[in-house]
């Protein structure tokens, strides 16, 4: 399943065509509409949040509620484009758009006008807002309706705003899923949620912004998805490859992780334990789910740092594109934390990865061909 995007942060809409979905998967507009709500909510988000509300019109490989095995298109229009019709007309307006010429420090802004010779940042700004997330949050939607028939399911929680984090190792075998859900921090812990909306509140006054670290888990998944055979089908390289896609990604982790490297092997790795009624089973989970470039059939556990988002209303120091003059950077209306809504993003984009590796193992045509392929592997994997 791959997905490709279109559409700027403040243009008429944003546009998503899902390919190699197959045949069969129940799909309904609430399920997808409901991912996108989860993506813009948080603590911490800025005002375009209370300007949109989110919602897909599929156009496209659906009939009926059940996909048809042909593309899924869809469009996420922007409410906020009425209020950007001169600055972002496609054909030219009549008004005098001011263009913007003081990059900010840790956005696409410089690197961008750079590589593709814009002389007004917008041009590239537009692009690499993380806007575009919502496009991907509405594919991802379509991977878990799909996973949702293979008994998968694909979940996140924040682990840290700033420097306010859960205690170290905290059981993520006990994060309540509804807890989480019910905080607008996606944070397990009520007491560290509170810390973490004192510390946004701190960094909005003072005109910073903060970044944190996420855990996506997925459950549910058979040994085996992913290869060890070539370094294109490790699943590792997948999964790594479409968390750090996710703007403002700066570091990936499966399992223990970094951590792994300071230990000594024994202490290490999950000792396997058979028995002939409940077959293979670990102890532990440092691998996070994955060995060999293939799940384990344990809980994956993806972490990934977001650093703090760029638009600062205290800028950092910049120059003119035009007249070289040092200034500060340039100030748009941003998030003060999207660590929440970045975590909603890579489930999105973990679940897309998942759906592609059970349809390279199971078949990707038709989703009652995939279970019986699961259903004869589970059988032969069986104690
Ligand atoms: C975002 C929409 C954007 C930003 C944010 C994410 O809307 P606007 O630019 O109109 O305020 O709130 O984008 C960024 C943080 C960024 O760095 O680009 C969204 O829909 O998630």
């Amino acid at each position: 399943m791959r997905y490709t995007t279109a559409g700027e942060s403040h243009g008429r809409a944003l546009v998503a065509i899902v390919s190699d979905v197959p045949a069969g998967v129940s799909l309904d507009a609430a399920s997808i509409d409901a991912e996108l709500v989860r993506r813009q909510i948080g603590y911490g988000r800025g005002g375009r949040m209370k300007i949109e509300s989110d919602r897909a019109i599929v156009l496209s490989g659906v009939r009926f509620g059940r996909t048809i095995g042909s593309p899924v298109a869809l469009t996420i229009g922007n409410r906020d484009w009425d209020n950007w019709t001169d600055v972002m007309s496609v054909w030219g307006s009549d008004e005098d758009v001011a263009r913007l010429t003081a990059p900010r420090p840790g956005h696409a802004d410089l690197a961008g006008c750079q590589k593709t010779g814009a002389g007004d940042i917008r041009d590239i700004l537009e692009r690499a807002s993380a806007r575009e997330t919502a496009a991907r949050v509405a594919s991802g939607a379509i991977a878990k309706a799909l996973l949702r028939h293979l008994g998968v399911s694909v979940e996140s929680f924040v682990q840290s705003i700033g420097d306010v984090a859960l205690v170290e190792g905290h059981d993520i075998s006990k994060v309540d899923a509804v807890v989480v859900e019910a905080s607008d921090v996606r944070c397990p812990d009520d007491a560290v949620a509170a810390r973490m909306r004192s510390a946004i509140d701190m960094a909005k006054e003072a005109g910073e912004s903060l970044g944190g670290v996420f855990v996506v888990l997925a459950k549910g998944l058979v040994p085996g998805l992913g290869g060890y055979a070539q370094a294109d089908q490790r699943l590792d390289a997948k999964l790594g490859s479409a968390v750090f896609s996710i703007p403002a990604i700066k570091g990936v982790e499966f399992g223990d992780g970094f951590a792994l490297a300071a230990r000594p092997g024994s202490h290490a790795h999950d000792a396997i334990r058979y028995s002939p009624d409940a077959g293979v089973q670990r102890d532990t989970n440092r691998a996070g789910g994955l060995e060999g470039g293939m799940t384990n059939g344990e809980i994956l556990v993806v972490r990934a740092a977001m650093k703090p988002i760029p638009t600062l209303m205290t800028p950092l120091a910049s120059f003119d594109l035009v007249s070289g003059a040092a200034v500060d950077a340039s100030r748009e209306r941003s998030d003060v934390c999207a660590v929440p809504a970045a975590a909603v993003v890579a489930e999105a984009e973990v679940a897309l990865v998942l759906a592609s590796a059970y349809a390279a193992k199971f078949g990707g045509d038709c989703v009652s061909d995939m279970i019986a392929a699961l259903d004869a592997y589970r059988a032969r994997l069986a104690p």
